[in-house]
């Protein structure tokens, strides 16, 4: 019997859903095609090529895609591996570029390196945080070493991050790592304690929606801190109608239970 993405994503650390075909996924990928030319058509954009910053301004290039931050294909499985209701944290669309890589981490880095604990690394704490990757073209682009978000490193992967608890330097080997092989419309959720990185190692023209959700209920990890009150935002999101108003409202009601980051790497405390 295959696994539900909760034992998946507990024991694995992730877990693969179709979520868009036929002429959803070409509709998408016509949008994604304009948006790929206009971020590397001129060759000068490298990286990640990461549209983050206005992924929920009027202006947004992305607007095409904001309906899935609401969508039950997503928010169910995301439901799902977290065990209850669940509130959108953020999204961004990765351009990847062909030479775009990053060096191995865990999603640890906005915690200062001497407060990270091992101990958040085990199958005995829950946490809050669910990502995911929906690429609108083939993607392999997400690297992972299975089964690391539950335990704390090996002696060969310290090796590999050479004393940094945040990131080994690029190009770094590293024992067991394997690419994600995503078909157009497939998406995978994971916990991004996992040992993972972005390596566009086969060149492949990447435009892949990524986003994350935490459980409402309980205190969210240090994921959710990213997105700040802009007023100007608010009311272009008025403009759009209940659901985005929504996503919008839920985000900052849990910010307002949960308002101090740094319980949000002391609840395993
Ligand atoms: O490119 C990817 O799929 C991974 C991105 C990532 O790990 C990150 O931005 O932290």
């Amino acid at each position: 019997m295959p696994s539900s993405p909760r034992e998946s994503i507990e024991r694995d650390g992730y877990y693969i859903a179709q979520v868009l075909e036929g002429d959803e996924l070409a509709g998408a990928q016509r949008a994604a095609e304009v948006i790929y030319a206009q971020v590397h058509g001129t060759g000068a954009a490298g990286g990640n090529g990461r549209h983050g910053q206005g992924f929920l301004q009027a202006d947004s290039p992305l607007r095409p895609f904001f309906y899935l931050l609401h969508d039950p294909r997503i928010t169910g499985v995301a439901e799902q591996a977290l065990g209850g209701k669940v509130v959108w944290e953020g999204a961004s669309l990765l351009c990847s570029a062909p030479r775009y890589t990053q060096g191995w981490h865990r999603d640890v880095l906005q915690i200062p390196e001497d407060k990270i604990d091992d101990r958040w690394f085990s199958p005995d704490v829950f946490f809050n945080n669910i990502q995911l990757n929906l690429p609108f073209f083939d993607d392999a682009c997400l690297w992972i070493v299975p089964g690391s978000h539950r335990r704390p490193l090996t002696p060969a992967e310290a090796k590999a991050f050479a004393g940094s608890r945040h990131i080994t330097a690029d190009g770094v080997e590293m024992p067991g790592g394997i690419p994600v092989e995503l078909k157009a419309g497939q998406c995978v959720f994971y916990n991004n304690n996992l040992i993972h990185r972005g390596h566009n190692g086969r060149g492949q023209k990447r435009v892949t929606y990524h986003s994350g959700y935490a459980r409402t209920d309980v205190q969210p990890s240090w994921h959710f801190y990213g997105a700040r009150r802009d007023p100007k935002q608010e009311e272009f999101l008025r403009s759009l109608g209940p659901e985005m108003r929504s996503i919008h409202e839920e985000y900052h009601a849990a910010l307002a239970r949960f308002p101090d980051f740094e319980k949000s790497w002391r609840v395993a405390e």
